[in-house]
């Protein structure tokens, strides 16, 4: 038979981002009231800064800030591991960097997987946080054992996504029945089931370990527990929350509100208690109960830092925490935001500083200007107007963040610091690949564009 015509990854991604966020919409109604105010919010503020909308326009990000959005799972075992990453992979999604949240008491280590290349992030920057369960930091080895005998039964993928991801692999991608076919398959994964697959006692025991255990082990599959859309202007959304209803957690995550932002702040509404079948301890009939795992997170994303800026921000963050540990009920956390206010005084604040001392990654292009002189003098060709420089957005996740929204989401917002005991070996073995380094992929981009800049100017003189 004739081969079909293929899809590229970005399209499938971009059908794919937009059905799990009709789903999740139609699951979870909050998540659509937050979208809308986001969506308000970003245009309210696109107005107010002229500059800023300029930018967005200039840089066709005005199309992908809508699309934008990131999801969490949460998966049990190595398998599952290493098929998500063959089923992420048709969708040009691949591992990017190890985090480690047992830091934060959270038994799990995770990766993000991401488009990487400027243009694919360009068209449709979906990403998800995907976590694996870590049986091995479960002290009781009785439970440990039932938990992984659980897991070992289900199979969280429908056999008609295994066989199109075996298409993909074969054909080098997929056609646009296919993809479409595809996408409805891998929704399944991702969906909410109410029913569990274990008794109220088994579930019980499994949440006395840690919530996240019983999370994992009771249910289907991996649930997709939040999507994340974008927004241009953090602090008026997470202000402006309790006016439709909603009620965030108690502070911001990452930096202190800023000019120029960098990296990552977050902020998330809490689980939503929801209505679970469990199976009947006789095994037969069903025992009413409940569970919480979904929840919604709004973030804005700032500039990409180098090693040397994350060594800032990461040193004064530490500080900051040192200073004020928000307390479970959130009564101090404006005490919290101004530790880190002033202690982020500290961070320079201007892109012509954070450029010239190297804290953050940026992308040069020419700006049209005629008649620049032939040279690689990067900083004269700034500073003649022949050439700009700004910020690489940052596509990736923070641990200190992750860790405060899953402490959040488990109903327990104490800030919590404990040893690491980070398995970057243990992780890249069940994954079967390595997860790509993100410093290396800023610092790739922003090579890749001061040299397509340079050749430029040089066609444009000749
Ligand atoms: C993931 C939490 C981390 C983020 O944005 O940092 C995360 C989870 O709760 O499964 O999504
Ligand atoms: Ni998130």
């Amino acid at each position: 038979s004739a081969r079909p015509t293929l899809l590229s990854p970005d399209a499938i991604r971009t059908r794919f981002s937009r059905a799990m966020s009709d789903m999740y919409k139609a699951e979870v109604p909050q998540y659509g009231t937050l979208m809308e105010l986001v969506a308000d919010v970003n245009e309210e503020t696109r107005r107010a800064d002229s500059r800023l909308d300029r930018r967005l326009v200039e840089n066709g990000e005005v199309e992908r800030l809508h699309l934008e959005r990131h999801g969490a799972i949460r998966l049990g075992t190595a398998d599952e591991l290493a098929t998500m990453r063959r089923l992420f992979a048709v969708m040009g999604m691949v591992p990017v960097g190890y985090y480690d949240l047992s830091v934060a008491g959270v038994p799990v280590h995770s990766t993000a997987f991401r488009p990487v290349e400027p243009e694919a992030l360009r068209r449709n920057p979906f990403r998800v946080f995907t976590s694996l369960l870590r049986l091995d930091l479960i002290e009781d080895e009785g439970l440990r054992a039932e938990a992984a005998e659980i897991l070992s039964r289900r199979r969280i993928y429908t056999p008609g996504c295994l066989a199109l991801i075996h298409t993909a692999e074969v054909q080098g991608g997929l056609g646009e029945e296919e993809a479409d076919r595809f996408v409805a398959e891998a929704l399944e994964t991702f969906r909410w089931h109410s029913a569990a697959t274990v008794s109220a006692d088994v579930y019980r025991r499994l949440r006395g370990a840690h919530p996240l255990v019983a999370d994992v082990v009771c249910f289907k599959g991996p649930h997709i527990n939040h999507l994340t859309p974008r927004t241009l202007d953090i602090d008026t959304v997470q202000a402006r929350m309790p006016e439709r209803g909603i009620s965030p957690k108690a502070v911001i995550e990452g930096p202190a509100p800023r000019r120029v932002p960098i990296l990552l702040r977050q902020t998330s509404f809490r689980a939503l208690q929801e209505p679970i079948a469990f199976k009947g301890a006789d095994g037969e009939g069903v025992e009413d109960g409940t569970h919480t795992a979904r929840f919604g997170e709004i973030e804005q994303r700032g500039a990409a830092l180098t090693p040397k800026g994350r060594e800032l921000y990461d040193t004064l963050l530490a500080q900051v925490r040192g200073d004020v540990q928000v307390k479970g009920d959130g009564s101090n956390a404006a005490d919290y935001m101004a530790a880190l206010s002033r202690r982020f005084e500290g961070f320079p604040d201007d892109e012509e500083t954070l450029r010239r001392e190297g804290l953050a990654f940026f992308r040069y292009t020419p700006t049209g200007k005629a008649g620049a002189p032939a040279t690689d003098d990067v900083e004269a060709l700034l500073a003649g107007g022949y050439l700009k420089a700004e910020p690489i957005t940052y596509e990736d996740f923070l641990p200190v963040s992750a860790a405060g929204i899953f402490q959040s989401n488990l109903g327990d917002e104490s800030q919590q610091n404990f040893a690491a005991r980070a398995n970057r070996a243990a992780f890249v073995r069940d994954l079967g690949a390595d997860p790509a380094d993100e410093i290396a992929l800023y610092a790739r981009a922003e090579a890749q564009s001061r040299e397509a800049a340079l050749a430029a100017l040089k066609v444009e003189a000749a």
